[in-house]
């Protein structure tokens, strides 16, 4: 096959990336190494920011997301038995967040793929970039045993965190950063009702928990648990009391339980890879950088990629203009580093770590009496809440 790109990787970048490009007439070929289904039934993020669902609009994928997607206003953080509301709406100056899966926008986006017969290849084994160096770079893979090879202008590694492209750059042609929590996420999905129509996030000294959801008849939450601990220590029963112990009462007692549809442990890792670039060959998303899931930062920095990336690659092929190509790592990772920072500190403030100080469990608590006596500490909030600015 020869292609203009070559995308490793069909989870929300690589879909995203090569559905924009195909629109403006970029030939490019997708490598999925799982099956469709497989890609659909991981349940992630929830939380999209305007710069995404612009890009989704711009993508023309974005009907069901405009129809079903809910407008957040703003979202509840929980502390010693309160509640407390960030406007992020009236903080802003107008902005809000959607609450949509990501199922359903690499639903949307395989659905648009499909609308354009894109080449989307899934079940593609021991995909492999080569001549990254060169001026003629080339994929390599298998498909039913058969060894085949795209030829390309360029290659981008959409990949995710455990993904062949960042592992294919020489060790002396780039520097990781990365900070490990001595924690994970367990989450669970269940058809009941959320317990508050916007999302609270709660720190307890028993851990930290978040009540997100999908839509009303949908919930989304997650408890804070050791990394020690299998999904399979975890019974429902044994989910929901720990959930309702780490809630404000009035909100535990609201509580809808009901039979888990999913449940699953992430841990919690910050990692930012640089540059982004390695001759030929971009990274774009997780195979780039990772966010701990406090700040809801993760698809989101994926989607400020693909934005700067999409961008260079129009200047390139329609003006014949490499600046765009040549500054897209340091200015993705300028906005990167940012949703580190804030995913950093979100997740700092509201999880309770093992090694913990009675010195250092004082200072979460007055960051927090801070935050809600300040508008600018508020507002700085809701800013990085919403997204920055690309
Ligand atoms: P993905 O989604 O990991 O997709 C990478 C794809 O590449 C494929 N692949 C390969 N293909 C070919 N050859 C290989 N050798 C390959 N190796 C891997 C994989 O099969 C896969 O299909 O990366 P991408 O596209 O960059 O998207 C990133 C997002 O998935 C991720 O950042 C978010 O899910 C993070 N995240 C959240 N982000 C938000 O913006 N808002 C949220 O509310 C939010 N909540 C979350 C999250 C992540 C979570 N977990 C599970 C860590 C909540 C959780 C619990
Ligand atoms: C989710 O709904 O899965 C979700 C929402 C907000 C986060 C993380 C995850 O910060």
């Amino acid at each position: 096959m020869k292609t203009q790109v070559a995308i490793i990787g069909g989870g929300p970048s690589g879909l995203l990336l090569s559905q924009l490009l195909d629109r403006q007439g970029i030939a490019n070929v997708v490598l999925e190494k799982h099956t469709r289904d497989y890609v659909l039934a991981r349940i992630r993020a929830g939380v999209l920011e305007h710069g995404f669902t612009d890009l989704m609009r711009e993508a023309g994928v974005a009907e069901r997301m405009d129809r079903e997607g809910e407008v957040h206003e703003g979202f509840y953080i929980a502390n010693a038995g309160e509640r407390r509301r960030v406007d992020l709406h009236a903080l802003t100056g107008g902005s809000s967040v959607i609450v949509y899966g990501q199922t359903e926008v690499t639903r949307d986006l395989y659905d648009g793929r499909d609308r354009m017969q894109g080449i989307v290849v899934h079940e593609a084994e021991d995909v492999q970039p080569h001549g990254m160096e060169t001026a003629q770079p080339f994929v390599t893979y298998r498909k039913n045993g058969e060894a085949l090879r795209v030829d390309c202008d360029f290659i981008v590694g959409c990949d995710g965190y455990h993904g062949v492209s960042r592992a294919s750059i020489p060790a002396d042609r780039i520097r990781t950063y990365e900070r490990v929590y001595p924690f994970g996420w367990l989450g669970v999905l269940s058809h009941t009702r959320p317990v508050s129509p916007e999302l609270i996030y709660a720190r307890h000294a028993r851990g930290f928990a978040l009540c997100s959801l999908r839509s009303q008849v949908l919930s989304r939450y997650y408890v804070q648990v050791p990394l020690t601990d299998r999904v399979q220590d975890w019974s429902d029963d044994r989910f929901w009391d720990e959930l309702r112990r780490r809630l404000p009462a009035e909100v535990a007692a609201q509580l809808q339980t009901g039979p888990s549809v999913e449940k699953s442990i992430a841990p919690l890792r910050s990692f930012v890879a640089e540059p982004m670039r390695y001759g030929k060959l971009f990274l774009a998303g997780d195979a780039a950088h990772i966010v701990p899931p406090t700040g809801a930062r993760g698809l989101n920095s994926a989607a400020s990629d693909v934005y700067y990336l999409y961008h260079a690659f129009l200047a390139h092929y329609q003006q014949g203009d490499a600046s765009g190509l040549d500054a897209y790592s340091d200015k993705a990772l300028a906005r990167v580093w940012k949703g580190q920072r804030f995913s950093w500190w979100l997740t700092q403030l509201l999880h309770s770590f093992p090694d913990q100080s009675a010195y250092d469990q004082h200072m979460q608590q007055v960051e927090l009496d801070y935050l809600f006596s300040s508008q600018h500490a508020l507002a700085s909030l809701a800013e990085n809440y919403v997204g920055l600015p690309y």
